[in-house]
């Protein structure tokens, strides 16, 4: 399913500014355990710049990935034009460790120790990172989805009181409630412009197979679509990343198909596509 023709069918004005192109890094050893940490950098760099500059062309701008470890650069920029963010994250996981607490090494499970102030101490000097500057506060973000969370990100969790709706909560509440909650503790001094990090694996590995890292006991399509029309609604999203899509890791084609026309209904979520069905408010046509 191509994304651009539909978003056109839904009546939204859409510029496709391109690829973020990718150097070649020779010798990107790792530092620490944290892998390809210059071709991470540069790359999150550029697009960083990119975002930076839709945003100052006065445009929502989604960022279609890909690797989660680009919120990096789509934060960075996004809070680069825009100086006070929200920050709402949907993920079976909460990508927060630092270059020292990751287990693995990826970046995709680090990014937000990456962005955070109350975090910049904990952060050692990588190559091509020296450009990053944390732009959001602990407060102003909000994670929904969790269910796959390392000890030592669960503990920078507690530490910093970062609001967060697991499945359990998802599960106990219902994700309209989940909603109304999140849009009043971020909305709760002022409406901050909302950066939505929707990795596609917060939703159920039944739904959305094809990507790198699925874990049983996701969101439903509906809860997650929910979650698009009440952003939406809102009025306050500024810019979105649709993330960890990976036709790849799809085993059949339904399986690809079933990912990406997930990927593609939750981004037309967030652009004002209505389940009910959409047409315009002085709508007049005479029934044959
Ligand atoms: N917490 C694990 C790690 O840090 O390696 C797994 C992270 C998976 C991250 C995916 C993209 O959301
Ligand atoms: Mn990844
Ligand atoms: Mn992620
Ligand atoms: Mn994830």
């Amino acid at each position: 399913m191509s994304l651009i023709p539909l978003m056109y069918v839904d009546g939204c004005a859409v510029k496709d500014y391109g690829n973020v192109t990718f150097e070649e890094v020779s010798n990107d050893e790792p530092i620490g355990n944290v892998k390809s940490p210059r071709a991470v950098g540069s790359a999150n760099q550029r697009l960083s710049a990119a975002v930076h500059a839709v945003k100052n062309d006065g445009h929502t701008c989604v960022m279609l990935g890909g690797d989660h470890s680009l919120a990096i650069g789509s934060i960075q920029g996004h809070a680069a034009a825009k100086k006070d963010l929200s920050v709402v994250w949907v993920d079976a996981h909460a990508d927060i460790n630092t270059p020292l607490t990751s287990p693995t090494g990826n970046i995709h499970g680090q990014p937000m120790s990456y962005l955070i102030h109350e975090l910049h101490s904990k952060i050692p000097v990588l190559p091509n990172f020296s450009w990053i500057k944390p732009c959001v506060s602990a407060k102003d973000i909000v994670y929904i989805g969790l269910r796959d969370v390392d000890p030592e990100e669960h503990h920078i969790l507690t530490l910093l009181g970062i609001k967060g709706y697991s499945m359990t909560e998802v599960d106990r509440l219902g994700i309209s409630k989940v909603m109304e909650e999140t849009c009043d503790y971020i909305f709760s001094k002022v409406k901050k412009p909302i950066h939505l990090s929707y990795d596609i694996d917060a939703l159920d590995p039944s739904i959305s197979p094809a990507t790198g890292t699925p874990v049983v006991g996701g969101l439903t399509y509906r809860e997650g679509v929910y979650i698009t029309e009440h952003i939406c609604q809102t009025g306050m999203l500024s810019a979105m990343d649709m993330v960890e899509v990976n036709p790849k890791r799809g085993r059949t084609e339904d399986e690809i198909s079933s990912t990406v026309n997930a990927a593609v209904d939750l981004i037309r979520g967030c652009f004002g596509k209505l389940r009910e069905g959409n047409h315009p408010a002085d709508y007049k046509m005479p029934l044959p």
